[in-house]
């Protein structure tokens, strides 16, 4: 039986990514990571993935975790990623996923998990914490690695999670002293391109799908009138003026750098047209370049409906990407000791 081997040197990069199916998407996730993945798909070997295990380290009703995760699949068509050019898969549909996850599991030191900081925020919310919930971004891990991922594009809340998945990497490799797995990079943008969209209602939250009030978060499903709705009651800071000041103005920066990456203008183009305006012109228009960004979103999610559509990219996703995550999982239970199914 011959040994698993390295992967050939790709000439491509690749990237991978996951969006959970654990609420309705958000301008957030749309700024902060799904705009990115558009832009990558044309530069790189790009595989997206709908992260339903990660989902359920909180309690989901299952008819809707079934319903949201094939719209969360619609919406990365609808916002612009071409399955002929990414591919587009479920989590639980590759099994290589969890059983790379619990061999990760077995290299990671509990108070590792017990310190990031996504733990401690929800597991605080719970009123039952699950281990899933602690372990969660070993599996999260396991996605990364099994793909021997070059970059991942993600939000900044994401962070810390990816440099635990590069330390595992690195103590595997160093480990069995070769290269087991990528070491992957992160790709998150700045604040001001979108890295950390914040809640309408309050500024020092970020923009989540899974929040208990939807009125601080803009859905890239909602009608326009409700984001209209929404906008115009998000909160301000003291004085009148706009400018872009994370610390002194949080609530209007946010506002401004989503100004900013819907219509195209800069921060700079933003507070010279609005300079002496006060906040009642600038939120009208806001809301107009949102809605103008979302609407055909909603128009090409619409036409993904149709039934078999979108189910049909999923199984031909999960069709290119089990054969890639394979042989990363076999050479690792190799190396591990683990007995080869003959
Ligand atoms: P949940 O509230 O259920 O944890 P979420 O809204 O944080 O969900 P995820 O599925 O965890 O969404 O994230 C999908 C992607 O969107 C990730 O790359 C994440 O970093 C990014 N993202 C999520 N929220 C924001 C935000 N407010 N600003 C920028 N990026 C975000
Ligand atoms: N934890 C991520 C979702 C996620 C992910 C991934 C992102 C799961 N697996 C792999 C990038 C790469 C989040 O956004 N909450």
């Amino acid at each position: 039986m011959q040994r698993p081997q390295s992967p050939a040197p790709r000439i491509m990069k690749r990237v991978f990514s996951g969006v959970q199916p654990s609420g309705s998407l958000t301008l957030g996730n749309y700024l902060g990571a799904l705009r990115n993945f558009t832009k990558l798909q044309h530069e790189a070997e790009c595989l997206f993935c709908v992260v339903d295990l990660h989902a359920l380290t909180v309690p989901q009703d299952p008819k809707e975790l079934y319903q949201r995760t094939l719209d969360v699949a619609r919406i990365f068509v609808a916002c612009g990623i071409d399955p002929k050019q990414a591919t587009i898969f479920v989590q639980s549909h590759v099994p290589a996923h969890s059983e790379l996850s619990w061999l990760l599991e077995c290299t990671t030191y509990d108070g590792e998990l017990r310190r990031m900081t996504q733990y401690k925020d929800k597991a605080a919310k719970q009123e039952v914490v699950t281990s899933g919930l602690l372990t969660y971004p070993v599996l999260m891990a396991a996605d990364i690695l099994l793909y021997q991922t070059d970059e991942v594009p993600v939000g900044d809340d994401q962070k810390q999670h990816l440099e635990l998945a590069r330390d595992i990497a690195v103590r595997v490799n160093n480990r069995f002293d070769e290269a087991i797995f990528k070491v992957p990079k992160p790709y998150i943008p700045p604040r001001a391109a979108g890295g950390r969209i914040m809640n309408l209602q309050d500024p020092m939250e970020k923009m989540s799908k899974s929040a208990e009030n939807p009125r601080g978060n803009i859905a890239l499903l909602d009608p326009p009138d409700a984001i209209r709705r929404k906008i115009k009651s998000a909160v301000t800071d003291s004085g009148r003026e706009i400018y872009y000041d994370e610390e002194n103005k949080p609530a209007v920066s946010n506002l401004m750098v989503i100004y900013s990456l819907c219509s195209g203008d800069s921060l700079e183009e933003i507070q010279d047209k609005y300079a002496g305006s006060g906040y009642g012109k600038f939120k009208e228009d806001l809301a107009e370049v949102v809605v103008e960004t979302i609407t055909p979103i909603q128009k090409r999610f619409a036409e993904l409906s149709e039934p078999g559509v979108i189910e049909d990219i999923l199984s031909d996703g999960r069709k290119k990407a089990e054969p890639l995550a394979i042989p990363t999982l076999e050479r690792f239970q190799d190396r591990l000791g683990l007995l080869a199914r003959s």
